[in-house]
């Protein structure tokens, strides 16, 4: 029921309350004939009406009340009432910047299939030490470094380890995800990835790479697109990961492009929620659930059209 009511008085009568203000900025949708709602505030009773002729405000009790109504502000005198045409719903915000000056790709999942090669190499370890790890734990682990992986892995553990041990399992784990790229080559770039880049270039882009991955230099050379890239994070120099906005901040700086015209592309929510604390739009790429925050998902690489995002 308080749900109901806030999404009704907050979502439709734009309620918000500002330096200890009222403010409405009531709006009508097109198949409702209205809606009213009653609001107690400091001693006052207010009735509020909104139907395609406006919006009566009502004083029912206490003294006098100042709010704003759609910007404006309203003065009410106990037992009176006023009725004022409607807000006129603001058009909603452009998220993807007009003048994108560049995009920074996460690499793990959205330019080449590691994602499940970081899953196996931590499966070999988890079962070798007896832990249970699956597909969902995996999930959390995406975009997520490698001690913070480990972490979440071992919350299943039957017992403590001590930090040399911790480093120690990083480091096999690790062995047997580059024993694994070790044959990686330029036919496991998802498809699409190399036109993607290359239209990017085209259009006057300056490409970034936000890798949380130690290994992704590496990788990128071995994929044949190192070349690509402007700049590519070093992710053993930042120091707080995914979620938080560093990595993305880092990039952006070394483009030099402010944050607000960059665009971020990632897998990962901890990933996504990095690019928005970054000040910066989000593309996500794979299944929208899992990416529900991104400002756009896309479900591969492969559908990724520029035009849709950056105008020419
Ligand atoms: P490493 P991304 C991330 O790369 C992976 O998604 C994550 O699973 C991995 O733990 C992390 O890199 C660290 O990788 O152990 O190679 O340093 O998605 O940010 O490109
Ligand atoms: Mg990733």
């Amino acid at each position: 029921m308080a749900g109901s009511w806030l999404g009704l008085v907050q979502g439709f009568g734009g309620l918000r309350i500002a330096g200890g203000h009222l403010r409405f900025a009531p709006t009508l949708p097109k198949a409702w004939k209205g809606y009213g709602f009653n609001l107690r505030w400091r001693g006052c009773a207010l009735r509020v009406d909104v139907d395609a002729r406006g919006v009566r405000y009502r004083l029912d009790e206490g003294g006098l009340l100042v709010f704003a109504h759609a910007g404006s502000e309203v003065v009410l005198e106990p037992g009176r009432e006023v009725v004022l045409p409607l807000a006129v719903p603001s058009p909603p915000k452009a998220v993807f910047p007009r003048a994108c000056q560049a995009l920074i790709f996460d690499l793990d999942g959205v330019l080449t299939d590691t994602a499940h090669t970081h899953y196996r190499a931590w499966k070999r370890l988890a079962d070798g030490i007896g832990v249970p790890f699956d597909l969902q734990v995996n999930e959390r682990l995406k975009g997520v470094d490698r001690m913070a992986s480990l972490e979440i892995i071992l919350e299943r553990a039957p017992r403590a380890y001590s930090a040399d041990e911790k480093r120690a399992l990083a480091d096999t784990k690790n062995g047997y995800y580059v024993q694994e790229i070790a044959k990686v080559g330029p036919q496991d770039l998802f498809d699409g990835v190399r036109g993607v880049l290359d239209a990017a270039r085209a259009a006057g882009l300056k490409l970034g790479l936000a890798s949380a991955s130690r290994n992704a230099p590496a990788l990128l050379q071995k994929l044949g697109i190192a070349d690509c890239f402007d700049y590519i994070a070093d992710a053993g120099r930042i120091v707080r990961a995914k979620p938080d906005p560093a990595i993305f901040l880092d990039v952006a700086a070394a483009l030099g492009v402010p944050a607000q015209l960059c665009i971020g592309v990632e897998d990962a929510a901890a990933g996504i929620e990095a690019i928005h604390a970054a000040g910066m739009a989000a593309i996500g790429i794979g299944d929208a659930r899992a990416l529900r925050h991104a400002d756009a998902v896309i479900p591969r690489i492969a559908d990724f059209d520029l035009r849709t995002f950056v105008s020419p």
